[in-house]
């Protein structure tokens, strides 16, 4: 038992400190740790521990790593995580958008990918909810499950719509009949190339971890939402609110708080300078660990081309950022290419139909992408009429 449990722990916690480290290369050290461990031996067989194990592992690990080890008789599954294992766990899709051009063509092409991998094998994919926070209904609520919640009011946002995207899920949560246990929050520009299942686990939800979110860069300023009582600012996950997979009863907790800390944050003035167009995905990381939750982070949850070339086993594609080739294929990003798509050049009108594939030698994400476009404008009914 030993044996497996020194390859096994690069890191273990008790109440949130981090006590040793021992990975693979520190077996020279194997003596002292087993003096530590013997001291603390008893711990071992505690249910907390080992939670605690888990907890702090699952920063590195995948999906796989926790599958591999819940099939480990040494150690043992959290009760809460054996459950979650077996029988379906729907999600229900939400995404929050507003009534203009540029929102709508997004979510009815989400939409349509959504209806395609619903039903297939290895989806957990439950309801699905445009939620629009433009205050009234749009021409839209025939084709897409819509509901409508209010926008945040008059001088709030300060130039800044996203943060309506709390509000709009805080309205959503509180009014809304979910029959999911598990939300998915998702965006507009989010195609599924797979059937999703429920990446979380137990307590934990699953994010995907962006590179540009880094809480520990910026402790100061996380300080000021996330004061030292409440742990280190490494509690603070690289993430935003979307995509996640999450308890619709841990989103509840959270949402409201993730609106006041994106409201606080956009007044204070070194915060919102510093954190610009993502302040809203800091809030929602803040927020989360303000109530104790932290997430699986999963980097195959979703790819964004053009800097990620291959689909791998992603399950998402994110087009937020455009797409500019030269005719031979190469990548001009920052400067306008002989052929792109950037979802940006269709902001007050749709992409037409049947968009001109990439020139040869363009990655494989950006094909895949175009055609994916490509396919659901040729089958939504009116595409071009709205
Ligand atoms: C949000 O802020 C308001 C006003 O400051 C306060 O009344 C409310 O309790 C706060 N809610 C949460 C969940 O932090
Ligand atoms: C799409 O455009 C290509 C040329 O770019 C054309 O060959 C093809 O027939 C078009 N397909 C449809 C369905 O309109
Ligand atoms: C209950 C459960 O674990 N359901 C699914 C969750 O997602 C995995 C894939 O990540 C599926 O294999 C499970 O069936």
């Amino acid at each position: 038992m030993l044996l497996v449990l020194m390859f096994r722990m690069e890191k273990i916690s008790v109440g949130g400190e981090n006590l040793w480290v021992i990975g693979k290369k520190n077996m020279a050290k194997a003596s002292s740790f087993l003096l530590v461990l013997i001291s603390l031996g008893f711990f071992l067989a505690t249910y907390n521990l080992v939670t605690s194990v888990i907890h702090n592992q699952r920063r590195e690990s995948s999906r796989e790593l926790i599958e591999e080890r819940s099939q480990d008789p040494v150690i043992q599954m959290p009760n809460e995580l054996k459950r979650s294992r077996g029988s379906k766990r729907p999600f229900h899709v939400a995404l929050t958008a507003t009534d203009a051009p540029y929102s709508k063509w997004q979510c009815r092409i989400m939409y349509y990918w959504y209806k395609k991998m619903k039903n297939r094998k290895g989806s957990e994919m439950g309801g699905f909810t445009r939620v629009l926070h433009s205050g009234s209904a749009d021409d839209l609520m025939e084709e897409i499950p819509t509901f409508v919640v209010d926008p945040l009011p008059d001088g709030m946002d300060q130039g800044y719509i996203v943060l309506n995207r709390p509000w709009a899920f805080v309205q959503w949560l509180e009014k809304a009949k979910i029959e999911e246990e598990y939300i998915l929050m998702a965006e507009p520009d989010h195609v599924f190339v797979k059937p999703l299942p429920n990446l979380s686990r137990g307590n934990y939800p699953a994010a995907f971890p962006f590179f540009y979110i880094k809480p520990s860069e910026h402790e100061r300023i996380i300080r000021k939402f996330y004061p030292e009582e409440n742990g280190p600012v490494t509690n603070v996950d690289p993430i935003g609110n979307s995509p996640v997979i999450i308890q619709k009863s841990q989103l509840e907790k959270i949402a409201p708080t993730w609106m006041n800390v994106s409201i606080k944050m956009k007044k204070d003035p070194e915060t919102d300078k510093a954190f610009g167009w993502v302040l809203e995905m800091y809030a929602y990381a803040i927020a989360s660990a303000l109530h104790g939750v932290q997430h699986i982070l999963f980097k195959d949850f979703m790819i964004q081309p053009p800097w990620d070339l291959k689909l791998g086993k992603t399950y998402i594609i994110h087009y937020t950022y455009g797409c500019d080739y030269s005719l031979k294929g190469e990548l001009t990003y920052g400067k306008i290419g002989e052929w792109r798509f950037d979802k940006r050049s269709y902001l007050r009108d749709p992409p037409p139909r049947n968009l001109s594939l990439p020139p040869p030698g363009v990655p494989e994400s950006v094909v895949t992408l175009v055609r994916m476009v490509n396919e659901a404008t040729a089958n939504i009914p009116g595409w071009d009429s709205r």
